[in-house]
């Protein structure tokens, strides 16, 4: 077996980082661009902070710390660049966070020489995920995320606790920790993301209450809370906006994504659903719109999903995912939407606020029973039919 240098290890991540990222020119559906690498991979870690580079103490030139994953990555344009805070899970199976930065939305990503520093505050804490970066009115850029511990009341060596913490920051360098949330009507918590904007003078946060670590039970869906002091977060009332409902793609579970994103006609939320099938748990992307003035009340809901695990995205270590926490509205208004598959890698989506705002708000609902949806395609196939017929399209059928 050949012994390679660190020299050559650095020259293959170069050389990866360089790639040129080309769109998916066999994928299309009006509404998103996919492209046709992830935008990072477990590839893009620097060698060094997985080899000892020096051959004296690393005769083999072996990993003394390797990587597992590069997956669900929080999102925000900070100074000029596209950065990822993204969820990196070593081989050790513990999750941590590190800043993933480029001058591109799609190429070039390239983490900071050190993984971000988190406060080590919750001492019961065992592991770290899935943050979400909101830039807030007050000024912070604040990171929530899931805050996980063994659940010492369970004589099940897995039972754990989620909770959401909190860290905000001005730079994405230094963090400052708060407390993590308390939910009062709820034991459990996942999937917690800040709202940009006060909403009655208080911090508003979309909540996913949960009966237990994985069951959201009596959990009806993404929750909705205000908090008076961000630096005590207690929220004592949760109302649900996104309900899970029965036979739809959030039957198992859902849960807010990216940061919602404000336009002239209510917030668009991206955000994941779940629903069980014989192969198990198949997440999904889906998006719905609330009112600009009272964020918690549903004003759009175009049926089903809007993007699935396709082709490769559809395995990895937790096969048939795919889940997003972050996506960026750029100055001309493109949205960039980072997506991670399977629980293994990260990917992005291009689509703008137009087609999103067309999407959400000229979808159809989800009728909710097949004969419905029957009557829905035919009413759109006569339609069509008959505009073609009308426009003389139909010689081209
Ligand atoms: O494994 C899929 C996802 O499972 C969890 O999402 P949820 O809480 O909705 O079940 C999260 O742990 C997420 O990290 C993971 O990608």
């Amino acid at each position: 077996m050949i012994v390679r240098s660190f020299e050559s290890l650095m020259e293959s991540y170069e050389r990866l980082l360089a790639r040129p990222n080309p769109a998916d020119e066999h994928f299309y559906n009006g509404l998103f661009q996919r492209y046709r690498n992830p935008v990072l991979t477990r590839e893009h870690i620097p060698p060094f902070w997985m080899y000892d580079a020096n051959p004296e103490s690393n005769p083999f030139m072996m990993q003394r710390l390797g990587v597992n994953a590069t997956l669900n990555s929080g999102a925000l344009k900070v100074n000029g660049k596209y950065c990822l805070v993204v969820r990196v899970e070593g081989m050790d199976r513990k999750s941590f966070f590190a800043v993933a930065e480029s001058d591109r939305p799609t190429e070039g990503f390239r983490f900071r020489d050190y993984p971000v520093i988190l406060p080590d505050t919750e001492k019961q804490e065992t592991n770290v995920y899935d943050m979400r970066l909101t830039r807030h009115e007050d000024g912070w850029i604040y990171g929530v995320f899931c805050s996980e511990s063994k659940d010492e009341s369970s004589a099940d060596l897995s039972a754990a606790v989620a909770a959401a913490g909190i860290v905000r920051t001005k730079d994405l360098e230094n963090w400052e920790r708060l407390p993590n949330l308390v939910t009062l009507r709820s034991p459990q918590q996942r999937n917690v993301v800040l709202h940009p904007e006060f909403v009655e003078g208080k911090y508003a946060f979309y909540t996913r209450p949960m009966d237990d670590f994985i069951d959201t039970g009596s959990g009806g869906g993404i929750g909705f809370g205000l908090c008076a002091d961000i630096t005590n977060p207690v929220v004592d009332e949760e109302r649900i906006l996104s309900r899970r409902k029965y036979h739809t793609i959030t039957e198992s579970k859902n849960g807010a994504g990216a940061v919602p994103i404000k336009t002239d006609l209510g917030w668009i939320h991206l955000a994941h659903g779940v629903r069980n099938t014989a192969a198990g748990l198949r997440y999904v992307l889906y998006a719905f719109a609330t009112d600009l003035r009272d964020p918690a009340r549903v004003i759009a809901e175009p049926s089903g999903m809007l993007l699935g695990p396709l082709g490769r995205e559809r395995t990895g270590d937790v096969s048939n995912v795919v889940f997003t926490n972050g996506a960026i509205v750029d100055d001309d208004g493109k949205v960039y939407l980072y997506y991670a598959s399977s629980d293994t890698r990260m990917h992005v989506a291009e689509t703008d606020v137009e087609r999103l705002k067309d999407y959400v708000f000229r979808t159809p609902e989800d009728p909710l029973r097949s004969p419905d949806c029957v009557r829905q395609r035919t009413e759109l196939i006569r339609k069509n039919l008959a505009y073609l017929h009308q426009t003389g399209g139909e010689k081209k059928l």
